[in-house]
Parts: structure tokens; sequence; C-alpha cells
């Protein structure tokens, strides 16, 4: 095996080109082996595999300096750096992180899986190395043309381009895709440039087939039809390249470096090349997949429940036959939010915008100022990137436009980047914004249909990545809050965020059951907290604790606290939340109980809460 013998790119370096296909068989091997087990990215990893190879034998890694952007195509990376043999413990808990990952290797950089970055950091780390004299490391980032759609490489681009001395070697993956085919002009360009490329190419092989050496005319002839949009900004560009030639790359690459400025490599891939049922994926390559299912016990059908998402696709959908003001919005994940069903039925009133959650925000703005009622679909922890665009151009001129966050709290294996666990702090600052957390299916259901009804200012909904909850129906109020549980003479009241009610219901079952009696409320529109509802709870309860799967720092329980204060009251108050960390990846179930977030954390809190108390 070729690939056990690399355990760093020096390794790879003196490997004869003859070996490489073989190399890149061995890999894209390994690669379906253990992503199709874990899950992760397998479709945008199988399509790097020769460009990763070029790089790491170009270049001089880690002195010379990699950005992956988005970071999700970095395994094959990991590979050719030493972490081959670890690869089968990919996005486990305590394993192998499915981005790269400063605490792993010296030879990742930039951890943060936020698209369209690379060429920001890359610039700043171009500009650090000039002013230290550092002139023999290289920068390069390597971006992908749905990464490019992201107006941050634009704004890169921008300082990049004018420094015409300052080398910098930006790597373009262009395979035309986001998950599906990447949008807008970004991408038809890119695509104008692909087919220039092959023109050429065909050219230049029929004329060395007839004998002369017109060939590399015949290339500048078809290129000087299509005049990149690099050029013109004042780039070098190389390419279009296969990016499956790994000799062909290695060469373009090793003259990029030469060039000693700002320069575009353009190389040509395909997702999910080598594994066929990713390269038949019409929908996304297999752009990403979930771990391999347990077989189910013989005999017994498994059962598929839905998703969040999946509710939310079917009501909105719904939504629309009667509302034909309501639109929705995705920043390049119309599939992943659930929006593709609508984008079937309502092909003129959904909008995929590229990777620009800020663009999206302020669009969904302008839709509403027009007269729409807007539906941005959008994971929770991508929003954090248009706060500004939700605090200024949609609350500040009180758009009705609403916001479906999914993916909010713990997302599991992606990690730290990936956790919604900053939505509620973050809308929480923003006047006028509702936010509500559905508890169920149903209430999903409901509250979409309030959100979209609601004309004076933005909504906001927000759910896991689970299965959607089923029924749990209330059994009476508290406030505005819906209560779900009440034994008599309770004096402890839970209050749960969102989906996890399920949890407060079960703690409060093992509470009552061992003569702690409690009720359980679910708020249904969290934010800004119903000051009725703190007027009950405080006056009608000795101990009140909260439930949120948020950061605690300004989430639910301390805006709990800050009405109660305001108020003059001073209730007995626990809040259970998120630790104000970056949590690592591992299992949503087994995060959340490390946080006292399950059934078990709740009744823990409840009892040494009242423990305390009777010490006083
Ligand atoms: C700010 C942000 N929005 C959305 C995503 C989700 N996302 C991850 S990869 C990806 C598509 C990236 O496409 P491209 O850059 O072309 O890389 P490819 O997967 O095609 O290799 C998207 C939309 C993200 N990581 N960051």
């Amino acid at each position: 095996m070729l690939l056990e013998s690399i355990s760093c790119p020096g390794d790879l370096k003196d490997l004869p080109e003859s070996a490489l296909p073989d190399l890149a068989t061995e890999i894209r091997a390994r690669l379906v082996d253990v992503v199709c087990r874990t899950g992760g990215h397998l479709g945008p990893n199988l399509g790097v595999v020769e460009l990763t190879i070029a790089l790491h034998r170009v270049f001089d890694s880690p002195r010379d300096v990699i950005v992956w952007d988005t970071g999700h195509q970095s395994y094959v990376h990991k590979m050719l750096t030493g972490r081959g043999g670890d690869l089968g413990s990919l996005r486990q808990a305590g394993g192998v992180s499915g981005y790269p990952s400063r605490a792993e290797s010296d030879h990742d950089l930039v951890e943060n899986s936020h698209a369209s970055t690379s060429l920001s950091y890359v610039d700043g780390l171009a500009k650090a190395f000039a002013v230290r004299g550092e002139t023999e490391r290289a920068v390069v980032g390597v971006v992908g043309d749905g990464a490019l759609t992201g107006g941050m490489c634009w704004e890169a681009l921008n300082n990049i381009a004018a420094a015409p001395h300052r080398p910098v070697v930006i790597v373009l993956n262009d395979n035309g895709r986001s998950y599906a085919p990447t949008v807008g002009v970004v991408g038809s360009h890119l695509a104008a440039l692909r087919e220039a490329g092959a023109r050429a190419e065909a050219g230049a092989r029929a004329e060395a087939g007839a004998g002369d050496d017109v060939g590399a005319g015949a290339e500048v002839a078809a290129r000087a039809e299509v005049h990149s949009l690099f050029e013109q900004l004042g780039l070098a560009y190389l390419g279009p390249v296969d990016g499956h030639d790994a000799a062909a790359v290695e060469a373009m690459l090793r003259k990029a470096r030469a060039l000693a400025g700002p320069v575009v490599v353009h190389c040509v891939t395909r997702k999910g090349l080598g594994h066929a049922p990713a390269e038949a994926d019409e929908a996304d390559r297999m752009h990403a997949i979930g771990p391999a299912k347990t077989p189910a016990a013989a005999g017994t059908a498994p059962v598929v429940r839905p998703t969040w998402t999946d509710v939310l696709s079917e009501e909105l959908c719904a939504i629309g036959a009667d509302r034909p003001d309501v639109v929705a919005l995705s920043a390049a994940m119309l599939g992943p939010t659930g929006l593709s069903r609508f984008a079937a039925r309502y092909p003129d009133r959904v909008y995929d915008v590229g990777i620009a959650e800020q663009h999206a925000v302020t669009s969904a703005a302008g839709l509403a100022m027009g007269g729409l009622h807007p539906v941005v679909c959008i994971y929770a922890t991508f929003l954090n990137r248009a706060f500004d665009q939700v605090l200024m151009d949609v609350a500040l001129h009180r758009q009705p436009v609403t916001f479906v966050l999914d993916r909010a709290g713990i997302t599991g294996s992606d990690g730290p980047s990936h956790h919604g666990m900053w939505d509620l702090s973050l809308l929480g600052l923003v006047p006028g914004l509702r936010v509500a957390a559905p508890r169920d299916g149903q209430r999903l259901r409901e509250l979409l249909r309030e959100a979209v009804a609601w004309s004076a200012g933005p909504t906001a909904l927000r759910f896991p990545k689970a299965d959607a909850a089923s029924d749990l129906p209330a059994v009476g109020r508290l406030a505005g809050a819906d209560l779900l549980h009440a034994d008599p003479g309770a004096q402890v009241l839970l209050i749960a965020v969102g989906a996890l009610a399920g949890a407060a219901l079960a703690a409060a079952e093992g509470l009552r059951a061992t003569g702690v009696p409690c009720a359980v409320a679910d708020p249904r529109w969290v934010l800004p907290v119903d000051p009725d509802l703190v007027a009950q709870a405080c006056d009608g309860y000795e101990l009140v604790v909260t439930a949120e799967d948020n950061g605690c720092a300004g989430g639910f329980g301390d805006a709990f606290a800050r009405v109660a204060r305001l108020a003059g009251r001073r209730p007995n108050l626990h809040t259970l939340s998120l630790e104000q960390r970056f949590q690592a990846h591992g299992e949503r179930s087994a995060i959340l109980a490390e946080h006292g977030l399950d059934a078990a954390g709740i009744q823990a809190a409840v009892r040494s809460a009242l423990a305390a108390d009777l010490l006083l």
C-alpha cells in the first residue's frame, strides 16, 4: 500500500510521478470505506484527491501555508499529513475532526468552516510574511466555486489583486457545484471558462494529431473568446487545468509559485469522482452523508420519523398555497434547509442567493419592502454572519421577514463552527424581533403560520438537527405559555425552550415519582420573555428552572432573570444551558447530557437546588 508509506508530505514528494494514479485510487478507496461508515463530506473529498496530492508535492507545508475554504474537503490533506491511520475515528467524539483542526496538526491553520473566508486569511498571511521578511513562505488558499459566491471572497480579491508584488496562490477548485450547481454569474462565468478551456484542449489535440505545432495557438484563440474576470481584476490566471491530472496540476502550481504575485489557478474537478453512487447523485453528489445506519433487527421495519426540517418543508409548502406573497430564500442550501419541495412547487417564489447569508437577509428586507413575506431558511450558525443585516436592515425597518433557523442548538459531528448555540443570544439583542422555539412537529406548523401572519416586524423560529418530537399536548396555560404538565401542589416549575420540552417532561415524571411534584411550561414564543410568564412563575412556584440549548450568555435564562429583576422580583431561578465555550464534535444527545440538558441532568439540577434551599 502506497498510502501507508506516507506519514508526511515529504514522503509524498519522494514518490515518482508514475505512482500518483495508484496513490489516488488508494486514497479514494479509503475515503469511501471510512466516510460511508462515519458519515461526512464524501463528494467534496473525492473531488480533491489529485489536487491535494499536487499541493503537498509543490508546497512545503506547514512552512508554506495552505488554507482550506471551507475545510470540509480536508480529509485527503489529513491523510497526507500524518492522520491517515486515525481517519476511522472521523467525526466521532474524541476522534479526528471533520474539518481542519489546529489541535490535530501544524498543517491545519484555519479551522473555521464557515465558507468564503480563505482569501481574507491568505491576504492577511501574505501581508504578515511580507512585513516580517519571511519571503520564502508561500501562501495558498483553496477555494471552491461555491465558496467564491460569498461576498468575503470579493472583498479579499479587491485587496489581493491590488498588490501585484505580494504572492498569493488562489487554487480555484471548480466542480460547478456548491451542494447544487453554483448559482448566478460567478457560476456561469466559470462554466464559460471551463468550456473555452475544453475547446482549446480539443483544438490543440486536433492540431497535434494533424502533425503540426499550432496547438498552443488554438488554446490562445479559444481562451481569448472568454476573458477571465480574474485577469480583468489584475490577477494572473492559469488554467483551466484538469484537476484529476496530478502531474498537470503540479506543473501549473509550480508555475503559479514562480510568478511571485497574486495568481488564480483554475482547476476543474468532479465532485464524487470514483464512487458511482456519488457521481450519480443529482441532488448533491453526496456532498454530505450521514453515518451508516445500524441494521434493523430481523423482522422489524426501520421506523422512519420526520425530521424538524421535513415538517418545516411540508408546512411551508402548504402555506405557500394560501399565501402568494410568501417567498423563500436560501444561501446555497435549498436541499438541506428543506426548501427543495417549495422550490419545485413555486419556482418563481424561491431565491437561492449563493453562499451569501448577509445578502440573503438584506435582500429579504427588500422583498418585504416590496410587499412580500420572505422566509429566510438558514442554519442557525450561519445567521451569525448576518447579524448586522438582521439588526439594521430588517429590524430597524420593522420588516416582516421570518427567519427559519435549522440546526439550532447542538448539531453533533460537525463541531464548534456548526453548533447553533449563539442565535438566542444574538437575536435577543434585536429590538422588535420575536423568536419562537417549537417543542414538537405540531407546534412547528402552528408557529410557522403565526410567524408568517405577523406583519409588524421580523420573527425567527429555531429547531435542532433531529427527528421532530411527536405531539406533546398542552394541559393548560400559564400566562402566554403552554402548560405541559402540572402535578397537584407543584412548587417546582420547569420551563423548557423548544425541543428540550421532552427532557423536561421526563424529568418531571422522575421527580414526581420521588415525591417532588412539578409543573412544566413551554413559552412557544421564547424571546422577548413574556413579563406575565415571569410574574406567574415567580408568584406560583418556589423554584424555577429554565432549560435551553443555547450558550449561557444572553440566552432565554438570562433574559428571564433580567425581566424578573426589572420587575423587582427575586425568584429562586436556575438556568440550564450550554457552557459558553466552543464545543467539540460528538453525539448531540451526549453533549446535551454533558451539559445537564437531558432528563437526568434537569432532575439533578432540581434536586441540588432543593437540597441547597434546605441547607439555608
Ligand atoms: C457561511 C456558510 N454558509 C453555508 C455553508 C454550508 N456549506 C458547506 S460546504 C458548502 C458548499 C461549498 O461549495 P464549494 O465551495 O464549491 O465546495 P465543494 O463542496 O463543491 O467542493 C456549503 C454551502 C458554510 N459552510 N458556510
